[in-house]
Order: structure tokens, then sequence, then C-alpha cells
């Protein structure tokens, strides 16, 4: 029926993600069902996606489940998957903050939220973590404002801010902000952080991974040798994160850090976890800016970073990208008070995507 019909779709960019959007309603419950007509309406399992809408890239092979938040925590509910591109696996296990940025303006095109002109506040609950983003965009005639003056690393050219506030990711998908309980372990002789503020990240020194941290993402794509070993790492690296076998999963992500190049703080090159990210994702940025601001992290080593400021300058292939991050070490143990990020999202197409029938 659908692969005639069409099911209603929503595609949009947010931040340097772009994605398809649906409410709930108009996808199967069942998750079996859902995920084997989100493979077929995508282009999975294809390099290309050529027979569907995927963009080739697990940065464009996203999807985004939105529907009304049916307790008091959030006034939406957000599930994130991702869809492979070459592989036929849609996975819940990780979350994507770059999309998360178009929740609420969907929300809004979809009367599932309402608001008056003016500074839009929605709290979004995040299924994949079980935590909750409140997100703050622009309203003007009754519809989400998409143009705007601000610029992110990444997408050329500028669209209206989304800001995004987190108070709870910590150990959204591991049980803690460390999930080992240390800040430093070593994995196949290599010192690392194990850090999870909102995105399980493995966090190293690129110079211990003898590299220089600042290489083309094409350069360290075709270092076979860096490869094997980032993904040693990774496999060693899921049960010591209480995320099991890691094998078939998109987590944990691997970020190498340098001093910064430029006139940020850190530079960073991420695997997502087999590709290299053209910029960073945003929880893993956030994740990334928390363990080089904990004192002893291989990260810290490198930070350049006015002490006391809560804003890391990330450096990445792309550009730049700034985190908010406020670390407590009241208690002897780092504690993140408070966490945040500004996006911005478009409105790219709206109607009906035809499944293959196949
Ligand atoms: O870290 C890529 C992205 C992401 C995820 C990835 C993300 C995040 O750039 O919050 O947004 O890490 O797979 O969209």
């Amino acid at each position: 029926m659908t692969s005639t019909h069409g099911v209603r779709a929503m595609v949009m960019r947010g931040g340097t993600s772009k994605g398809l959007f649906f409410v709930a309603g108009d996808l199967p419950a069942d998750p079996d069902e859902r995920d084997d007509l989100l493979m077929k309406v995508m282009g999975t399992p294809d390099p290309r996606q050529i027979d569907g809408v995927g963009g080739a890239d697990p940065l464009t092979s996203k999807v985004a489940i939105v529907d009304r938040c049916s307790h008091g925590v959030a006034e939406v509910d957000y599930l994130f998957l991702q869809v492979g591109v070459e592989v036929a696996a849609v996975s819940d296990r990780q979350n994507c903050g770059n999309l998360l940025s178009a929740i609420g303006p969907f929300a809004m095109e979809r009367s599932l939220l309402e608001f008056p002109d003016g500074m839009a506040e929605t709290r979004v609950h995040m299924l994949n973590t079980d935590s909750v983003a409140t997100a703050r965009f622009e309203i003007a005639e009754g519809a989400p404002v998409y143009a705007g003056s601000t610029a992110i690393s990444g997408v050329p050219g500028t669209a209206a801010a989304v800001t995004l506030e987190f108070s709870d990711i910590s150990g959204g998908s591991t049980g803690a902000l460390l999930p080992t309980g240390r800040v430093v372990d070593q994995l196949a002789g290599v010192p690392a952080t194990l850090i999870d503020n909102g995105m399980p990240v493995v966090v190293m020194r690129a110079a211990d991974l003898d590299v220089t941290g600042y290489e083309s993402c094409a350069d360290l794509e075709g270092n076979d040798d860096l490869r094997g070993l980032l993904e040693k790492i990774r496999l060693e690296a899921g049960p010591m994160m209480n995320l099991g076998d890691v094998s078939e999963a998109t987590i944990p992500k691997l970020t190498m850090v340098a001093p910064p190049a430029g006139s940020g703080d850190l530079c960073t090159r991420t695997f997502v976890p087999h590709r290299c990210h053209q910029a960073i994702g945003v929880l893993g940025a956030v994740s990334v800016a928390t363990a080089a601001l904990i004192p002893g992290s291989p990260a810290s080593e490198v930070l350049r970073h006015a002490a006391g400021s809560s804003v890391v300058t990330l450096e990445h292939p792309s550009g730049t990208f700034e985190a908010v991050v406020e670390l407590s070490m009241d208690s002897g143990a780092p504690v993140v008070v408070r966490s945040g990020i500004v996006r911005t999202a478009r409105k790219l197409m709206d109607g009906l995507v035809y499944p293959r029938s196949y």
C-alpha cells in the first residue's frame, strides 16, 4: 500500500546533518516493520542509495520520528534512527544532536506544537537516551523562521539560530559520564578517556595514534593501519563503556585530538565510527569538550583554553564548533552542571516518500 500511496515525510537539515522527519503515527508501530519500510525509503543497502532518498553518507541517512510527549517531562518525543548506507541495518542506539535542532520547527510544522510569534521554547524528550533538551527558536506569522544570520561551520550561508540546552545528558547511553570511573584508560596501549556526555566517545591524542590530527578526512580514511587500530580500540571500549559488543553498533565514536591549529581551543578528527566526520557531531562535540575540561585527561594536555570559560571551541575538518560545558569538580569527580550549543535548521521538502516495492 505504502509503495503506491506514499508516506508523509519532510526532509530537513538539522545542523550539519540531513534526514527524513516523520510523525510517529505515519509509520508502522511495529519496529521491525517500521525499520524495513525506512530502509526501502532510504535505498538501503546500497553504497549510493540510488533507489531511495538517503544521501549515501551516514550524515544524510538519518530519520527522526516525532510525537507529542505523553508524560510531563517534555512537550515532544524524538526518536532518532540511524539508517545504514551499505549495511541493511537501522539503529536506535545513538542519539543525534544535529537533527535535534530541527525537531521543534518540525513539530510546529505538523501542528504537534503551537506557539505565538516570538521566541518559542520547547522541551524535547530524546527517547534514545531518555534525556531532555530545551530548544529555543523563532516564530513569525505563525510559522518557524528558517532564514537568519547565524553561520555554522560545515553548512554554507546563514540561517536562523536554534539554541539547545541540555541538563541531564551525562551517561545517557552508558549509565555514567565516565563509565569506567576513570579519567584515563589504556586501550591497545593508547591512553584514552571513555566519556558519555550525550554521546559515548573514546577521546585520544592524535600523536598517540601516530597521526598529527590535522590530516584531511580522505587521508585518515585512506590510512588502513590507523583504521585497524581505531576499530580494535572501539571493540575494546564497547564492553568497558557498558555498551556490550559494539561490532554492529555506530557507538562509541572515536575522536583524536591535537593542539589547536588556528584560534580554537582544541583540534579534532572524529570517526563515526568507520567514516571520518566532515565536521563533528553535536553531542559528540559536547562529550569531547567535557573530556578536555577534566584535569588529567589526555585531551586536557592539548587543550589551549582560558581557565574558567565554559565555551570550548573545537576545530574540525570544515571549521569550528563551540560547545558550552559547565563542569564542577567540587566533589572531586567531574559533574556536568550544564551543556549547550547553537545550531541552525531548515525545512527542505515536504510531501510523500515512496518506498521501493522489493
Ligand atoms: O553527535 C554524527 C551528526 C552525528 C551525530 C555521528 C550527532 C551528535 O553529525 O549529536 O549529531 O556522530 O554519527 O549528526
